[in-house]
Order: structure tokens, then sequence, then C-alpha cells
């Protein structure tokens, strides 16, 4: 399986998260992306690809132009207002509050975050282009006849909406991937959000189309982050009405229970014919997650791959979450090689 990654994930490393009211090291760290190549290497799936050059122009058909523009300057900015550490947002627009896009980068930060445990560094936006040129890479690679590809992308991309980061988030990798397909000339193509956690972002940019249909099977955010979405009833509007599902799960789910769900939305995506599917894969479903509250064993990723390769379309596998730092090598290789062998 071809697998675009790169070394320039490295730029982005925070100093700090704010985690149950401690500044705690970032759980979404670069050693993720290091046990993850370790254990390809490892099982000797490792057919590495560089990603060609970040294509902005078609990253902007999935964001605005306001907030790319932002994200590309805004720690030149935060350093020019003369702040040190890294730059994380302080104040937001409220309700009742949202007249005016603010000049200065301490109220812009606010305006473009949906959380903030997630600061911009120095090195933020090469390490988030360079992610999102992974996924159009891999995308690319399929349209262009390969079966399936692994876009190792760090930082992840689901939570990053139309105008907004946060959770980990900068750039939509997902999103731009799906809006590539179709830019290459595919008619539907199916999202499948697999992380621990509600692709909030992916479904806000997919919310009105109908072109991209969006599923995510997630910790019910009754309990769980992002907690503002990821609930049944958003369906999806305008033209998107019927396009969205969300499948939210409470605490303790094993597999056998988040089985059910990935069925329903695969009866789902088989009666939208999509010409692809792009899953948004995060292994943070794992029981020893430290952020999450799913009992995925190690085994069980294994089975999810083969399932997916019975859906027998073209497949991106986009890199999102996964904590357990230690197991997410193993945990993402046996999605792919369960994959791989179903094939
Ligand atoms: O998939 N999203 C994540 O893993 C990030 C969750 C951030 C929680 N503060
Ligand atoms: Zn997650």
């Amino acid at each position: 399986m071809k697998v675009v990654c790169s070394d320039s994930h490295i730029k982005h490393f925070p100093n700090g998260e704010l985690s149950g009211g401690l500044l705690v090291r970032p759980f979404e760290c670069p050693e993720r992306w290091e046990f993850i190549v370790d254990e390809l290497r490892r099982r000797e799936m490792s057919d590495f690809i560089g990603p060609k050059p970040f294509d902005q122009q078609s990253a902007l058909a999935v964001h605005s132009n306001d907030f790319v523009r932002f994200l590309e300057t805004a720690w030149s900015e935060w350093e020019l207002a003369g702040f040190e550490g890294d730059a994380i947002p302080t104040v937001f627009p409220a309700r009742r509050m949202q007249q005016r896009v603010p000049e200065h980068i301490d109220g812009k930060l606010g305006y473009f975050a949906m959380a903030i445990e997630t600061a911009i560094t120095k090195g933020t936006w090469e390490a988030a282009c360079s992610s999102a040129a992974c996924a159009q890479t891999a995308q690319k690679l399929i349209t262009a006849g390969e079966p399936v590809a692994f876009s190792l992308c760090r930082p992840p991309g689901h939570h990053a909406g139309i105008d907004l980061y946060g959770g980990y988030c900068f750039l939509n990798n997902a999103a731009i991937a799906a809006q590539g397909f179709l830019d290459d000339g595919a008619q539907r193509v199916a999202v499948l959000d697999v992380d621990f956690h509600h692709g909030n972002g992916t479904q806000d940019i997919f919310y009105r189309r109908n072109d991209v249909l969006f599923l995510s099977l997630h910790g019910d955010p009754v309990h769980a982050f992002p907690h503002f979405l990821g609930y049944t009833d958003e369906k999806g509007a305008d033209q998107g009405r019927g396009y969205n599902f969300n499948y939210p799960m409470a605490p303790g789910t094993p597999y056998s229970q988040w089985y059910v769900g990935l069925q329903e939305a695969f009866t789902q995506i088989q009666q939208y014919k999509p010409d692809a599917i792009v899953v948004s894969l995060g292994v943070d479903t794992f029981k020893e997650d430290p952020i999450s509250f799913f009992k995925l064993e190690s085994e069980d990723f294994t089975h999810f791959g083969a399932q997916i390769a019975k859906l027998g379309l073209p497949t991106l596998f986009v890199m999102e979450g996964g904590y357990a730092v230690a197991q997410i090598g193993v945990n993402t290789v046996n999605v792919l090689e369960g994959f791989q062998k179903q094939k």
C-alpha cells in the first residue's frame, strides 16, 4: 500500500496543551507519527512517498479565504504583537458578540478557534500544509488508479471547519481530499469518520452538499468533545439534507456495539454508491486511549480494515487521532493490513 507522509509534521509541536485545567505535554505529539512509520517498516508495508507541493487553491474550495490567510499569518502577527509563548486564544465571540472579525491577533485567534487546546507555533502553518499535501497526493494516486492509499497526516484535520480550527486540527485533510476526488471527476464521495471524536469540521464543510456523504461514528457529544455537534438529529441542510449521518455511542462501547453502527453506516454508503471513500482514521477508539472512552482492542482494528475492503471502493485512509502512543502504530497498521489481506 502506498503511504504518503512528510517529515515536516515535526514543525508543529506546541509547548503545552490545556487539559483538565493543567498545561500538559500535548497528546497530539510527533512520536505518534514515528510509531506508525516504525510499524509500517516492521511489517514491510513501507512503500513511502513524499507529498507533492500543497495546492492551496484546491483547499480554498473547502475553507474560506479569510481563514486560510489567518492560518498563514497567525504566527507572524503573534510575534509582531510582542507575544512570546505559543499562540492560544483567550477571548471568544460568544452569544451576541459576532459583529466583526477583530484586527488584533489576540481577537482573531478566538474568532477562528473552536477549542483552545490547540496552540499555533512558528512551524504550524508549514506542518499543516504538508499534512494537507499528503492527503492531496494520496487522492491523486487513487484517482490515477491505485485502489488504496494511506496518507499519514499530522497534524490531523477533521475538526477544522470552513473557517474554524481546534481539536488539534488546522486544515481539513479528509475534506480537501474528498473535494480533490470531485474536482478530478468523481460524482459522489463518501467520508466515513471513525475517529473517537465527532468530525464536526468535515460535517460543517459538507453539510449543505449532496456530492459528499458524511458519516461519523463517535463518542456521544453529551459526554465527549466537541460537545456542541455530533448528535443524530444533524442530518444535513438544503441540498445536503439526508447526506449527513451521526452515530454517537456511549462510554464503554466495545467493538461488538461499535460494529452495529458501522454496519448502519455501510448500508448508507452502499445506497449512495460513491465513486470513492475517504476514511478519517482515528484510533483513539482504542481501550487504552488516554482521552477517550471506547473499548476497542488491537485485533478489532484488523477486522475493521477488512470490512472496509469488502465495500470494494477506491479507498483513501487519512490519519486523524489516537493518543495511546505506544500502540498507535500497531492499531493503525492493523487497519491497513486488515484491508490489504481482505483484498
Ligand atoms: O479527533 N480529535 C481529537 O482527537 C482531538 C480531541 C481534542 C480534545 N480536547
Ligand atoms: Zn479524536
